[in-house]
């Protein structure tokens, strides 16, 4: 995976199946990470690693488009009380009826999805299993078997909030039928008329991704109301079956013709019902209802749906056959031709989809690649303006440099200060057990007032990091506030205390030192000079000591060690010994900024090298690497340096081209 010309015949990828064209987009390195992590990236991969819901959406609607199933469902839907389960019934056993809450009564509201299906599938393993999985692919719950006991059976459907828990039922009526249905709660228009606000739409929608139609029951005085628009628009693919319900005193085809009109419908597909309840019932419903032959006197009455005819006569109580009759419905679709236009359309939006897939890829990797060199240069700045003094990149040196300092000047002291070297010993002795002898440095330096100023410390404490990120982030473009960095900069300064270190080697610390006594004042006496020098040292020394124990650090320009020392070497010199000294004051100062630097990146999630219009003035980071898998930028922006693969990509994008639903 990590050639970058992996699949060698990536030039030539010929896709004729669905299934090839998704193996190539799960499988074929398009994008080329280098950071958080180097590795190549398949076109899926770096989806889910922008923008993982949209990658697990295009998922499952492939995998939906792979196993399209082998069974036409139509959604039954429309508004409360206009019959839906009423409908359904009709189509099922004298059991099944028993099964299905209808009423008036809003405890007997359908409040979830009922997948209703022929009662043998119940005992095809394989069968039920692919649609219990295509089921939890749309609704996100596995469905739940409805009870065959019926006072279970209609809790369960009338059961609240749980209405992303689709149930599935099985009859032995729906053998014939060449379909299965969505029975579905009601819509209810007053939540809402967009998926956003109202969850019943929102599962609709959900629902209409395996339907190949919609049977939308409405009753007749009640259909101008504005739900069948809305719901017709979250089920745009589906084939359309009307059921007006609860005509009354009116002729059929006076009803269609309203339909058609008032609606711009098509005059297919549409079914009418008479209302039982109202007088002239028998004289108007064709004479083949079953409500005028049950004589039983506990079954419930059910609407008599029939195709309407344009036709008036065709409509009258002794014309209508049989074969008009809603539960005959399965034979006026071909199932198969059904299933094909709802998959072609299903193909057809996968193809668009892996096409903009493709392409957002591309502009978002290439997108993020700017974002994330932005978000690195403004953290560096904001590092080096922490460690910036008096416009000086300052050193942050601890006890040990401080020690090094010391060794190093009386090394290079010239001959006629080496007796006043000596002679200060015991200053210098302090200065090696400081930790120890924090008292006695104090009592040192309270003995020799005058001889130094009050050194004023200056710090960089977490707090100061913490404001400097709640900065970058909003600059950034999410912004967190102060308070939210807190652990970030300790950990930062924990870390940059215990690993970065201010040291040149022995040699190079002579090489400064050597300086300084150069341009150690003349006019002072020889031994003002090496006092003034070692309470400098032990006024930093005493400083640092009060400092210690915080997670600060302790900043300090080079010009300004150089005056608390009291001895000078900030006098311009021959060029070769400036030159050599410059590029000492830079390792010592300019590290500091890169190491800082590199230790923050690590904790907030952006790469940690100098990024490039600083290249040339600082030094790349020499502390190791330790990535913060929590960080900021890879949780929160999912930042990432990466460049397409072009050729590759366009591969990709000819096989998606050449993929014909
Ligand atoms: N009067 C009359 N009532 C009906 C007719 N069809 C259904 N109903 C009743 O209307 C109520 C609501 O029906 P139901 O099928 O539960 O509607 P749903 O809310 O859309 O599922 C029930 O009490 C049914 O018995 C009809 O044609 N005439
Ligand atoms: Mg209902």
């Amino acid at each position: 995976m990590n050639d970058p010309a992996y699949p060698p015949s990536s030039a030539v990828i010929k896709s004729t199946s669905l299934a090839e064209l998704w193996d190539d987009f799960s499988k074929v390195p398009v994008i080329e990470r280098s950071w958080p992590t180097a590795e190549n990236l398949s076109a899926l991969h770096a989806l889910k690693s922008i923008d993982k819901k949209r990658a697990d959406d295009l998922t499952s609607r492939v995998e939906f488009g792979l196993s399209f199933s082998n069974l036409p469902i139509f959604a039954v839907a429309g508004p409360k009380n206009a019959g839906k389960s009423s409908f359904i019934s009709a189509f099922l056993s004298p059991a099944g009826r028993e099964r299905i809450p209808r009423g008036l009564k809003s405890t007997l509201g359908t409040q979830r999805f009922t997948v209703w299906l022929p009662q043998s599938w119940e005992s095809d393993a394989d069968l039920l299993e692919h649609i219990s999985n295509t089921l939890a692919d749309v609704f996100g719950h596995a469905a739940e078997p409805l009870s065959y006991i019926a006072e279970e059976a209609i809790h369960q459907q009338t059961l609240t909030h749980a209405i992303e828990k689709p149930l599935i039922a099985f009859d032995t009526s729906l053998e014939e039928q060449n379909f299965a249905f969505i029975d579905c709660p009601d819509i209810d228009s007053a939540a809402g008329n967009t998926p956003e606000n109202n969850a019943r739409l929102r599962m609709l929608t959900k629902a209409g991704e395996i339907c190949v139609g919609v049977m939308l029951v409405v009753e007749r005085s009640k259909i101008q109301v504005d739900l069948i628009p809305v719901i017709e628009r979250h089920l745009p693919q589906c084939t359309q079956v009307y059921a007006i319900n609860m005509v009354r005193d009116e002729v059929p085809h006076e009803v269609l013709k309203d339909w058609v009109q008032e609606y711009e419908r098509n005059p297919e597909h549409c079914y009418v019902a008479f209302d039982y309840e109202v007088g002239g019932y028998r004289e108007r419903t064709p004479s083949i209802d079953p409500n005028l032959v049950s004589n039983a006197v506990n079954t419930r009455k059910l609407p008599f749906f029939f195709e309407v005819s344009p036709e008036p006569e065709m409509n009258l109580p002794n014309a209508v056959t049989f074969d008009r009759s809603i539960v005959k419905i399965g034979a006026r679709f071909d199932p198969d031709t059904l299933r094909q236009k709802r998959q072609q359309e299903q193909l057809t939006e996968i193809k668009t989809n892996l096409e903009n897939s493709v392409g957002y890829i591309e502009a978002e990797t290439v997108e993020c690649a700017d974002a994330v060199g932005r978000a690195a240069t403004l953290l560096f700045r904001a590092c080096k303006d922490m460690l910036t003094h008096d416009g000086q990149a300052v050193i942050t040196p601890d006890l040990k440099s401080l020690e090094n300092i010391a060794d190093s000047l009386k090394r290079t002291a010239p001959k006629d200060f080496k007796p006043w070297i000596w002679m200060f010993g015991g200053g210098f002795r302090l200065l090696k057990k400081a930790i120890e002898k924090k008292d006695e440095i104090k009592k040192w330096l309270r003995g020799r007032k005058g001889h130094l100023e009050k050194v004023q410390i200056d710090s960089l404490a977490p707090d100061n990091l913490c404001e400097s990120l709640a900065g970058w982030s909003a600059a950034c473009g999410l912004a967190r506030v102060a308070e939210s960095w807190k652990e970030d900069a300790i950990d930062v300064f924990n870390r940059f205390n215990r690993e970065h270190k201010t040291t040149l080697a022995a040699a190079e610390w002579d090489v400064l030192t050597k300086q300084m006594w150069d341009h150690a004042p003349k006019w002072k006496q020889r031994m003002a000079v090496v006092l003034g020098m070692v309470a400098g040292l032990l006024a930093i020394a005493s400083a640092l000591l009060d400092f210690l124990g915080g997670h600060g650090l302790f900043t300090l320009t080079y010009a300004k060690l150089i005056s608390l020392l009291g001895i000078g070497g900030n006098i311009v010199g021959p060029g070769m010994v400036v030159q050599e000294r410059e590029a000492l004051i830079k390792k010592l100062t300019l590290q500091n900024v890169s190491n800082f630097f590199a230790i923050t990146a690590d904790r907030v999630g952006v790469p940690r090298n100098v990024p490039r219009s600083f290249e040339n003035e600082f030094p790349q980071p020499i502390v190791v690497e330790k990535p913060n898998r929590d960080a900021y930028g890879l949780v929160d922006r999912h930042w990432q340096l990466a460049r397409p693969i072009s050729k590759n990509v366009n591969s990709l994008r000819s096989a998606i081209n050449l993929f014909k639903p």
